[in-house]
C-alpha cells in the first residue's frame, strides 16, 4: 500500500479545462444505478498550453467514453481517468460518460447512497467523483441540467423543476456550481410547504421533504427558514435567486446539513421537531442550522471557495452569520455566551493539542478531516474581530464590495481581506496572522496605578503548534471597560488594539478603577491574569458587559474548583453568595441565570488545570465538581422549591427564547435539589413533563444521581419507535454514568438491539456519548479508551469519515499522566498498525500520535 499523500496550497493551479455545462441523466437503481454525462469542455485560457484531461472519479464502473461522438478505448485507474492530450482538439469538445454505482452498498454515505429506501447524496467534499468522471473541485464551476429516471414519486435536484412525467423528472439550475454543491433525492416523501415572496417579488416555493408521518414536525424548520430569508435580506441585502428551495431530511447523514444549491440535504435531527420529541437546545440547532444553510447560498454558492484550503471564507463567514442571526432572533448576550463556551470546549481544546492547525491550512491528506472547529467556530471569531477593528459601517462596507466584486467566484482568502483592506483602507498584513497560524494566544495583564494614571500591560504569547515553532504577535482587538470603585463605569467600551508581543495603555485615573477586560470575549484568546476572588465578584454583582458579568462568575467557579481539586479547598461564602445573588435575581434574564449556574465542566476544567502546569486527574475532578455542586444545592436549598415553581410554565409550550430561558433554570435548580431531595422533585416533574425539554431535563437529574432507572424504562416504552428521541436515550444514560460505569454501560448499550451502528447518529449517542463522559472515558482502567477504539476500527472500513471525526476524543492525551499517556499511546498504535485502515482515521491517528 502506497502512504497517502500530502495536498499543498503552495501547489494550487487553475484547472486544465474550463466546463461549460453539465447534463446528467440518472437511472436509479439500487445496485446498479447508471449515470450517463455530457460535459461541455473548453481550454482554459488560464493555463495556456495543451494539456492531458484529469477527471477524478472512484469506485466508478465505466460503460461507455465518448469525444465529440467518437468512442474511447481508455481504461480508468483507482482515482480517475486521463484522457490524453493528444487525442484532445484545441477547440471546445464534448465528452460523453456512462458509469455503474451502486448506492445500496454506498456505506460511507458520500457520493449517492440510500437511507432507508431513499436515494440521496453528500458531494462536499470530494464526493462527486463517486457519482461520475468530473473534475471535483470547486473552482470548476458550471450550470447543470440533470433528468432524473425512477419509480419514485418524489425526484429532486438543483436549481428549478424544468419537467416531470411517469417514472421522471428534469432539473436545471442556471447558476453555475462546484460540484460538490450537487444533489440529488429520490424518495416516498411528503412535503411541509409555504410560500415566500422576496424584497424585489419573487416568488419561490419552500418546501420541507419528510417521511410521510413527519410532516408535522416541520413547522418550526419552515417559520426558521422564513425568518432566515427575511434576514439575510434585511441584515445584508441578499436574496434568494430561484423559484423553489426544498430541503430534505434524511436519517443517514455524517455531518448537521448540507447547503446543496437549491436542495438543501439535512441530517433529519436537524429539520424535526415537536414540543413532546425536541428540547429546547434542538429547537435552538434547528433554527441556527437551518439559518445556516440557507446563509450559504450567497456566502458559499454564489461566491465558493477557490481550493479546499479555503474553506474557511465560507464556513467561518456563514457561521458569523448564523451567529448574528440567533442573536437577533433571541438574545445577543446569552448566545455569546453559549458560542464562547462551544469555542473553548471544542476549538481551544483542538488548538491546544496535536490536531491543532491554522484557519486555513496548507496542507491535508483528506478534507473531511478539516471541517473542524477551528475552520468553523474559530473561522467566525476571526469575522468577528475583523468587524470589530473596522467597525460596522466598514464591515458592511466591505461585505457589499465582497458580493458585488466576488459573486460568481471561487475566491479565496486573499480576496477576502482585500475587499476589507480596499472598502476600509486598512492594512491587514498582520491581522492576516490568525488564517496563517494556528494556536491560541495567552495574553498576560499586569495593572497598576499611581495615583493619576492606571496603567494596563499585555503580553501575548503565541504557543508552538505542530509544524509551526514560532510565530509572530497578533493584531488582537481587547474590548475593555473601567468600573469605579462603587460600581459606576468611567470609561465605556474601548477597543484596544494589540499589536506587539508586550504593550503598555494608560487612562487617567484619580481612583484606581476594576478593569473589565475582553468584553464580549473580543478575541479568541486566553487571558492570564491574577484576580481576587472579591474582584471576581464586584465584576459578577456590576460589569455592565453581561458576557463579562458571566465570565467572572465562571472564573471564580473555576478558581474555587481548582483549588478543591489541588488543595482540597471547599467552596466558601464568597463564591456561594455570589452565585445565590445571581440565581435569585429577577430582574436578570433566566437564561442568563441558567448559563450562570453551570459549573465548569470536566474537560475544561482538565485544559485550564493542564495549562497551569498541574497533570489533570478525571476521577478527581468529577468527585470534586460533584463536592461543589453539593455545596451549592445546600447553600442554595431552602429558596429552590419557590424557585422552581416560579418557574414553571402554565399554558401549552412554546420554544421561544424567553420560555427557554425559563425552563433552563428551572431544571437548573431541579438539578440542584436533586441533590438533597434523593430525587423526589426530580421523579415528580418527570412524570408531569408535556414537552422534551423537561423530560429530558428531569430525567438527566435523577441519572447525575445514580437514580432514573424506572424513567429510562418509561422513556423507551414511550419513545421506541422513534429514532431520533431514541438517540437521547442511548446518549443520556452514558454520559450521565457514574466513571466507573460508563464503560460497562457504553458496552451493554451496543447489544441493544435498537444499537444500530451504521446509523452515524446512533453511533455518536453512543461511542460519542461516551467520549463525552470525560471521567468514564479517562477511567484509569484504560477501558474507555479500549472500547471507543475498537468501535472506531469497527466503523472505519465502513463509514471512515465519522470513525476519523470521532477518533478526536483522544486529542487530548497529552494533557494526562503517565499511565494515561501509555494507555492511549497504545491504542493509537493498534490503530495505525490496523491493516487497511482509512486515509480518514490514518491522517488523524498519524497526526495525533505527532
Ligand atoms: N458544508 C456543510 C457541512 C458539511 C461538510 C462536509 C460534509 O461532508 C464531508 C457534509 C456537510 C455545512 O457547513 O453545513
Ligand atoms: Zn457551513
Amino acid at each position: 500500500m502506497s502512504e497517502p499523500r500530502a495536498v499543498h496550497l503552495s501547489d494550487y493551479q487553475p484547472f486544465t479545462h474550463i466546463v461549460r455545462d453539465v447534463a446528467l441523466t440518472f437511472r436509479l437503481a439500487p445496485r446498479a444505478t447508471r449515470v450517463s454525462a455530457t460535459l461541455r469542455l473548453a481550454p482554459n485560457p488560464a493555463r495556456p498550453g495543451h494539456h492531458d484531461l484529469r477527471l477524478d472519479g472512484e469506485n466508478l464502473r465505466l460503460l461507455s467514453l465518448r469525444l465529440d461522438g467518437q468512442p474511447l478505448d481508455l481504461t480508468p485507474d483507482a482515482t480517475g481517468l486521463t484522457i490524453p492530450a493528444a487525442l484532445l482538439p484545441s477547440a471546445p469538445f464534448t465528452l460523453h460518460t456512462e458509469v455503474e454505482i451502486s448506492p445500496e452498498t454506498n456505506t460511507a454515505l458520500e457520493g449517492l447512497y440510500m437511507s432507508r429506501g431513499m436515494y440521496c447524496t453528500q458531494c462536499e467534499a470530494e464526493g462527486f467523483r463517486k457519482i461520475t468522471f468530473y473534475p471535483d473541485r470547486p473552482d470548476v464551476m458550471a450550470p447543470f441540467r440533470v433528468r432524473i429516471e425512477s419509480d419514485l414519486p418524489v425526484l429532486l435536484s438543483n436549481g428549478n423543476p424544468a419537467g416531470q412525467g411517469a417514472g421522471w423528472a428534469e432539473w436545471v439550475d442556471p447558476w453555475p456550481k462546484p460540484a460538490y454543491l450537487f444533489a440529488l433525492v429520490a424518495g416516498d416523501l411528503v412535503a411541509h410547504s409555504a410560500p415566500f415572496t422576496t424584497a424585489s417579488g419573487r416568488a419561490v416555493a419552500l418546501n420541507i421533504w419528510v417521511r410521510p408521518g413527519d410532516q408535522d414536525r416541520c413547522a418550526y424548520a419552515m417559520d426558521s427558514l422564513i425568518r432566515s430569508m427575511r434576514w439575510d435580506e434585511t441584515a445584508y441585502g441578499r436574496e434568494y435567486d430561484l423559484d423553489v428551495f426544498n430541503i430534505v431530511a434524511v436519517d443517514d447523514f455524517n455531518m448537521g446539513a448540507m447547503e446543496n444549491k437549491g436542495l438543501n440535504i439535512f441530517n433529519s435531527k436537524f429539520v424535526l421537531a415537536s414540543p413532546e420529541t425536541a428540547t429546547d437546545d434542538d429547537f435552538a440547532r434547528i433554527e441556527a442550522i437551518i439559518a445556516h444553510e440557507y446563509f450559504h447560498n450567497w456566502t458559499g454558492n454564489r461566491i465558493t471557495c477557490r481550493d479546499w484550503f479555503q474553506l474557511c471564507l465560507k464556513e467561518g463567514l456563514t457561521v458569523f452569520r448564523d451567529q448574528q442571526f440567533s442573536g437577533d432572533m433571541r438574545s445577543h448576550a446569552v448566545k455569546r455566551i453559549e458560542d464562547v463556551l462551544l469555542l473553548r470546549a471544542r476549538q481551544f481544546r483542538e488548538d491546544g493539542g496535536p490536531l491543532a492547525h491554522p484557519v486555513r491550512p496548507d496542507s491535508y491528506v483528506e478534507i473531511n478531516n478539516f471541517y473542524t472547529a477551528t475552520v468553523y467556530e474559530k473561522g467566525a471569531e476571526v469575522i468577528g474581530m475583523l468587524k470589530r477593528l473596522v467597525g460596522d459601517d466598514g464591515y458592511a462596507r466591505a461585505l457589499d464590495l465582497y458580493f458585488t466584486r466576488h459573486d460568481g467566484d471561487a475566491a479565496t482568502i486573499e480576496d477576502w481581506l482585500a475587499v476589507f483592506q480596499d472598502a476600509t483602507g486598512r492594512d491587514l498584513t498582520q491581522f492576516k496572522r490568525w488564517y496563517t497560524e494556528a494556536g491560541t494566544p495567552r495574553v498576560k495583564v499586569w495593572e497598576d496605578w499611581d495615583g493619576e494614571t492606571y496603567t494596563l500591560t499585555f503580553e501575548q504569547e503565541n504557543p508552538p503548534t505542530p509544524g509551526q515553532p514560532e510565530k509572530g504577535a497578533k493584531v488582537i482587538p481587547v474590548a475593555l471597560g473601567l468600573l469605579n470603585p462603587n460600581g459606576d463605569e468611567v470609561l465605556p467600551t474601548t477597543v484596544l488594539e494589540l499589536t506587539e508581543t508586550r504593550q503598555s495603555f494608560r487612562f487617567p485615573a484619580a481612583a484606581r478603577p476594576v478593569p473589565s477586560i475582553l468584553r464580549g470575549f473580543s478575541a479568541p484568546v486566553i487571558l492570564d491574569r491574577e484576580v481576587s476572588p472579591e474582584e471576581r465578584a464586584f465584576l459578577l454583582a456590576h460589569d455592565t458587559d453581561p458576557f463579562n458579568r458571566w465570565e467572572a462568575g465562571r472564573a471564580l467557579a473555576k478558581d474555587l474548583l481548582a483549588r478543591m481539586v489541588t488543595d482540597g479547598a471547599s467552596p466558601g461564602p464568597d463564591w456561594l453568595d455570589a452565585v445565590a445573588r445571581v440565581t435569585f435575581d429577577d430582574t436578570l434574564d433566566p437564561a442568563f441565570r441558567a448559563l450562570a449556574l453551570r459549573l465548569p465542566g470536566e474537560d475544561d476544567m482538565a485544559a485550564t488545570l493542564h495549562g497551569a502546569g498541574i497533570t489533570p486527574d478525571p476521577a478527581r475532578i468529577w468527585s470534586e465538581r460533584r463536592r461543589m455542586a453539593e455545596a451549592l444545592a445546600r447553600h442554595l436549598g431552602p429558596r429552590l422549591p419557590a424557585l422552581i415553581d416560579a418557574l414553571a410554565e402554565p399554558g401549552p409550550f412554546t420554544p421561544d427564547a424567553r420560555a427557554a430561558g425559563r425552563r433552563a433554570l428551572r431544571i437548573a435548580a431541579l438539578s440542584l435539589m436533586s441533590r438533597l431531595d434523593g430525587g423526589r422533585a426530580a421523579a415528580t416533574a418527570y412524570r408531569a413533563a408535556n414537552n422534551m425539554t423537561e423530560e429530558v431535563g428531569a430525567l438527566v437529574c435523577l441519572l447525575e444521581n445514580g437514580l432514573g432507572q424506572e424513567e429510562l424504562r418509561l422513556f423507551e416504552t414511550r419513545w421506541s419507535a422513534d429514532r431520533n428521541v431514541m438517540d437521547k436515550w442511548f446518549a443520556l444514560q452514558i454520559a450521565h454514568a457514574h466513571p466507573d460505569q460508563a464503560v460497562a454501560t457504553t458496552d451493554r448499550l451496543t447489544r441493544h438491539p435498537a444499537f444500530d451502528w451504521k446509523n452515524p447518529n446512533r453511533f455518536r449517542s453512543v461511542i460519542g456519548a461516551l467520549s463525552a463522559n470525560h471521567a468514564g472515558f479517562h477511567h484509569a482502567s484504560g477501558g474507555g479508551y479500549r472500547l471507543v477504539a475498537d468501535w472506531l476500527l469497527r466503523l472505519d472500513p465502513l463509514n471512515p469519515q465519522t470513525a476519523a471525526r470521532m477518533s478526536t476524543a483522544f486529542e487530548t492525551w497529552p494533557r494526562y499522566d503517565a499511565d494515561r499517556r501509555a494507555l492511549v499511546a497504545a491504542e493509537l498504535a493498534r490503530m495505525a498498525a490496523t491493516p487497511g485502515l482509512s486515509r480518514d482515521l490514518g491522517e488523524m491517528v498519524g497526526r495525533m500520535r505527532g
